[in-house]
């Protein structure tokens, strides 16, 4: 078989940019470990930025979203239980619309099928060959039979746990890393949600967040330890903490239901450098990780994406390399502006092992700051709503 792009991983980085690829007329092929149920049963993102669902307009993938999604204006910080509220949408003239990651996943598969994109499920054993060549590779298996796909450039969209990062020698890969002292207990629940928009709270307890899926759905987490078992957190206790952590005016718009989802996630900022090797592109979690606190995961993956196709449909149109080797620069420029909005909001608010009484002062000092000062809104809401792509 043979190709023009290998996309390895079918999640959103790898789905997207094989639409992306389809309407620039531009052949690929993705190959995913799992299946398609699988990976449109994972519950993860909520909130997509303004360029993600424009992007995700220009492809035609949106009437759902558009639809469905919830458009959200403003977004609420909560302090020891006082609530006040950032009008991203006056401070920065973008919004953010609220729609889960199983949702944009079946439009994207949806729209896949209806295309006729060229989509590998269960492939197993997936290997990369001569990415140092002009001639790489890939193989795996599949119902027992080996299959190889011969292309010009190899994406790399499969994720934290993939093959394609490990693929860079070491003597060339730098990974930066930092791994959270604590993971976030999150719990799906068809209730209504407690506000019309999501609430941040930082408690002296620990950090929680009250989100939602639809008006019918809602989305809570709460910090917990890292060594947290589900087993130790039934649904009466999850309800109970959350509540006392968003502080009574919040807590006074949870509705309390059935837990069908429970799970703990740890938390990660992480960068591999550079995100190309020879003719294999990294994009995506395969490259970088952020902490969950400033949505924004799935959104660099969009991103990512949007400009490696940008500089495969220059290479292609106009022969020209320019793009493909400005490629890791211009994303990694991106990347650590969401990491760095990442790492900074999870210290604002969550609860350290060195939280003593000084720190959690001066969290508080900067959260009175900014709920006093309309620049330091303005900066977060800047990159709540997501950077420009540049
Ligand atoms: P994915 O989604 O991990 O997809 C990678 C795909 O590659 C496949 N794969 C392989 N395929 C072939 N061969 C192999 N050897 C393979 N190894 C893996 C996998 O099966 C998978 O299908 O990476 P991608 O596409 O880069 O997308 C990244 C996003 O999924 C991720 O960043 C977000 O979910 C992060 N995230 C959030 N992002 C946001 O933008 N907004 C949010 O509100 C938000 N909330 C979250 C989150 C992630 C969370 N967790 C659980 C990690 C909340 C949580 C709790
Ligand atoms: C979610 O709804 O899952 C969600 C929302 C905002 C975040 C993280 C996750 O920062």
């Amino acid at each position: 078989m043979r190709t023009q792009i290998a996309i390895i991983g079918a999640g959103p980085a790898g789905m997207v940019l094989a639409h992306l690829l389809h309407r620039a007329g531009i052949d690929a092929v993705v190959v995913e470990r799992r299946s398609r149920d699988y990976v449109e049963g994972r519950v993860r993102a909520g909130v997509l930025e303004q360029g993600t669902v424009d992007l995700l307009d220009r492809l035609g993938l949106a009437d759902r979203l558009r639809r469905e999604g919830l458009a959200h204006a403003g977004t609420n910080l909560a302090v020891d239980g006082e609530v006040f509220r950032i009008d991203m949408q006056a401070l920065t003239g973008s919004c953010i619309t609220v729609y889960g990651q199983q949702e944009v996943m079946r439009d994207l598969f949806d729209g896949a099928e209806a295309r006729g994109l060229s989509v590998v499920f269960e492939a197993g054993d997936v290997e990369l060959h001569d990415i140092d060549t002009d001639r790489p590779f890939v193989t795996w298996r599949r119902d027992g039979v080996e299959q190889r796909l011969d292309c010009d450039f190899i994406a790399g969209c499969d994720g934290f746990h993939g093959v394609s990062r490990g693929c860079i020698p070491d003597g060339v890969r730098r990974e930066f890393e930092r791994v959270y002292p604590f993971g976030w207990l999150g719990v799906l629940a068809d209730v209504p949600p407690a506000a019309h928009e999501l609430i941040y709270a930082n408690h002296e307890r620990g950090f929680a967040l009250a989100s939602m899926r639809s008006a019918q759905r809602s989305r809570y987490y709460v910090q917990c330890p890292l060594d947290d078992r589900i087993e130790e957190w039934p649904d009466a206790r999850f309800w109970d903490e959350i509540c006392l952590r968003l502080g009574p005016q919040a807590a006074a718009g949870v509705v309390r239901g059935p837990a069908f989802e429970k799970s703990i996630a740890p938390l990660r900022s992480f960068v591999s450098e550079p995100m190309r090797h020879g003719r294999l592109f990294l994009a995506g979690d395969a490259a970088h990780i952020v902490p969950p606190t400033g949505a924004k995961g799935l959104n660099l993956a969009v991103s990512d994406v949007a400009m490696l196709a940008e500089a495969f449909g220059e290479f292609y149109a106009e022969r020209s390399a320019a793009g493909i080797d400005a490629y890791s620069a211009r994303a990694l420029a991106r990347v650590w502006k969401a990491e760095r909005f990442s790492w900074w909001f999870t210290g604002l608010t969550h609860r350290f092992p060195e939280t003593g009484p000084l720190e959690r002062r001066l969290q508080r000092a900067e959260l009175d700051y900014i709920r006093f000062s309309r620049a330091a809104q303005t900066a977060l809401a800047e990159n709540y709503v997501g950077l420009p792509l540049a």
